[in-house]
């Protein structure tokens, strides 16, 4: 099914969460045009991979691993650049709000050691990555929630801001007028970044930011914070991280059970896809209303990504080469 008349269909299902706003560049153009390979038996190091189509953000973290820096330092770094761009709706500065207008961040961060941060319903704080570093670096624990988290990012030295711009407020605004109680499907169109990066060492780290849901209940925190769940790196084994929505990733643990599953020797690729056939095969899937997308890297440095629906993309900066990937999908209907 074309994306639009898909588009259409969901919509006369009454189906409806939106995961991000901007539709890419590479959702415009036509299935022949997006004939790109799925996974490729490369292993160079360092390596970064991304989901969905943010260059920028492969570009920022592969100069870091090119400079000798950590994989660390280059996921968390990569993540900023979407978190400061206005223009992606579902990360950082920018991001879209809940129902009731407030606009909420759930981030975290996974080193080589197995250390691992995370925040959830962070408000006013652009850089939720970082904050969810420094509960790993500064403290004791690995989740820091609500108000608490906002008041060690600024204890922290992180400087408070509006985090609802005005594009935000105005798709807000408009959402409101019909106000459906469930936010509203488009099942191709997410910007939540998940990145995974091996540095020269061959130690991974990954990292994951988002807003969440788009009009989602007060209070809602999706998979992208729950470590095992929206992210997961095991420095023998590999990584993954998801992307789409959250609750189906939550259920299943997906990005442990990727990295499980290459333990048990599948490539990223056959673990991506066993991951979302866990989601499909469930009795009822509700799997034609909504997205979920995974990639994963092994410490050979191969990668692989797939998804339930068509438009699932990796940006994969390896060899001097950054490209955007399209994903294999489930959903060929
Ligand atoms: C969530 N997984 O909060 C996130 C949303 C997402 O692209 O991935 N958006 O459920």
């Amino acid at each position: 099914m074309k994306r639009r008349n898909f588009i259409k269909s969901a919509s006369l299902t009454g189906a409806g969460i939106i995961v991000g706003s901007n539709l890419t560049s590479c959702a415009e153009k036509s299935a022949e045009e997006r004939e790109v390979p799925v996974s490729t038996g490369k292993t160079s190091l360092p390596l970064v991979i991304a989901t969905w189509h943010v260059m920028d953000s492969t570009v920022k973290a592969m100069k870091i691993l090119q400079d000798g820096g950590t994989a660390l330092d280059a996921v968390e770094q990569g993540c900023m650049v979407e978190e400061a761009n206005e223009k992606g709706q579902s990360v950082g500065k920018g991001g879209l709000p809940d129902r009731d207008g407030n606009v909420t961040l759930d981030a975290c961060i996974m080193d080589k050691h197995g250390n691992c941060g995370s925040v959830v319903y962070l408000q006013n704080i652009t850089h939720a990555v970082s904050v969810a570093r420094k509960v790993m670096e500064d403290t004791p624990h690995v989740m820091l929630a609500g108000k608490g988290a906002e008041q060690f990012a600024l204890s922290r030295g992180f400087q408070p801001e509006d985090l609802l711009t005005e594009a935000s407020k105005a798709a807000w605004e408009k959402w409101k007028i019909e106000a459906k109680y469930k936010p509203i499907i488009n099942i191709e169109n997410h910007d939540t970044i998940g990145m995974l990066a091996i540095d020269k060492n061959g130690d991974i780290s990954g990292a994951c930011t988002t807003s969440g849901l788009a009009y989602k209940m007060g209070g809602r925190v999706g998979d992208s914070p729950i470590i095992g769940s929206g992210l997961f790196v095991d420095n023998e084994i590999g990584a993954a991280v998801a992307t789409g929505l959250g609750e189906e990733v939550v259920k299943t643990v997906g990005s442990f059970l990727v990295v499980e599953l290459m333990r048990q020797g599948k490539s990223p690729q056959e673990a991506c896809k066993e991951a979302i056939s866990r989601i499909v095969n469930k009795p009822n899937s509700d799997y034609k209303n909504f997205q979920v997308g995974y990639i994963a890297v092994n410490k050979q440095g191969v990668t692989g990504s797939y998804s339930i629906h068509q438009w699932f993309s990796m940006t994969k900066f390896q060899d001097g080469v950054n490209e955007q990937i399209q994903s294999d999908y489930f959903n060929k209907d």
